[in-house]
């Protein structure tokens, strides 16, 4: 349940003292918040207090964090020049702290608790350097994927290279999984996918096959699942808009599917939480391999209780832990 630990007034006060990036670049605390979920809401993994956008300034790319919008780079990619100064990621040298905060959460988390590491997708990535933010519409990615392939092309090669980087450099510090975040990736046909970044994500895959279980995250993705099924990760993670059988039928019996609460029923009374939840678990229909999850990141303004009583009504009612 990604951004559980934001619901926390744990974390809030630890917020009011540091920057989200502040916390992010120093192992201990990165550390003490990739904990506080697990402590509070006995979930059965730590994601890594880091961010998508953590690996840009190592690329070349500088990045803010602006309040309530998220990453935003000053100076957006849009050109052949632009996408050939960027720099291949050296993980050791350009965010040391990363594998340090991996080791020193391998080391405090509960016996069983697994921890995940991450990277943002490339296309994912790529976008937001595209774009310099979020975007509801990707007009500069779409106009550089049709206008300029070639550049479009080039951009993706550079930034899953120093995805591969980043990731090898996450299991060899000891991440239990590693988590693919293609959050945008919905925006696009099956076609586009299938040309303009399909074969980058493999790319990902493929380097880090054998290594630990990859999940490739994605929203919004009903439509490229017959692709993505492909790609290579051994757990697909899916969103709310698809029935979890649906999904399931599309994916085949060998892929571990994740998900699917709608993080937006968490707003709504306990009663409402466990039904839905309720619903996802008779989807899933005790199916080897569902891991249960949400969709999205937790809602700001989520009950932490809800979120609680969510984990303790799943490790009761849901299929079995190893
Ligand atoms: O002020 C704050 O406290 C900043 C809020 C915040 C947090 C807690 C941001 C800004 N990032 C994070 C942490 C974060 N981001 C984690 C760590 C684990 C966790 O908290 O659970 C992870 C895994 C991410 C990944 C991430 N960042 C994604 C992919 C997953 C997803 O939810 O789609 C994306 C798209 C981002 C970008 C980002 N960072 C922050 C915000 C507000 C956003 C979204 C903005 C946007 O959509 O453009």
């Amino acid at each position: 349940m990604r951004q559980a630990g934001r619901a926390l007034p744990e974390y809030r006060a630890l917020r009011e003292r540091h920057s989200m990036l502040e916390m992010a670049r120093t192992p201990e605390l990165a550390v003490a918040v990739s904990l506080q979920p697990v402590r509070r809401l006995g979930v059965d993994a730590a994601i890594l207090f880091s961010d998508i956008s953590t690996p840009l300034p190592g690329m070349g790319v500088p990045f803010d964090l602006v309040e309530g919008v998220g990453p935003v780079i000053a100076h957006p990619l849009r050109n052949a020049a632009d996408v050939a100064a960027l720099r291949l990621l050296e993980p050791a040298a350009d965010l040391p702290y990363v594998a340090e905060a991996l080791r020193g959460l391998k080391a405090e988390v509960p016996p069983g608790v697994d921890v995940i590491g991450f990277a943002g997708a490339p296309f994912t990535l790529a976008s937001y350097m595209v774009e310099g933010r979020g975007s509801r519409d990707f007009a500069h990615v779409k106009r550089m994927m049709l206008s300029d392939p070639d550049t479009w092309h080039q951009l993706m090669r550079r930034v899953a290279e120093s995805t591969i980087a980043y990731l090898r450099a996450q299991a060899a510090a000891g991440a239990d999984a590693l988590q693919l975040f293609d959050s945008w990736v919905g925006a696009l046909s099956p076609r586009d996918y299938a040309e303009f970044v399909q074969p980058y994500t493999q790319a990902v895959f493929q380097a880090l096959k054998g290594t630990v279980p990859l999940i490739h995250f994605g929203t919004g993705t009903a439509t490229l699942l017959p692709l993505m099924r492909r790609d290579g990760a051994e757990v697909i993670s899916v969103d709310w808009r698809i029935n979890l059988n649906e999904a399931w039928s599309v994916l085949g019996p060998n892929l571990a599917i994740q998900g699917n609460l709608d993080p937006g029923a968490l707003l709504g009374p306990w009663a409402a939480v466990r039904d839905r939840a309720d619903e996802v678990l008779r989807a899933a229909a005790g199916r080897p391999g569902h891991i249960f999850n949400l969709g999205h990141g937790v809602l700001p303004g989520t009950d932490p209780d809800n979120l609680a009583r969510l984990v303790a009504h799943v490790h009761e009612k849901g299929a079995t832990r190893p």
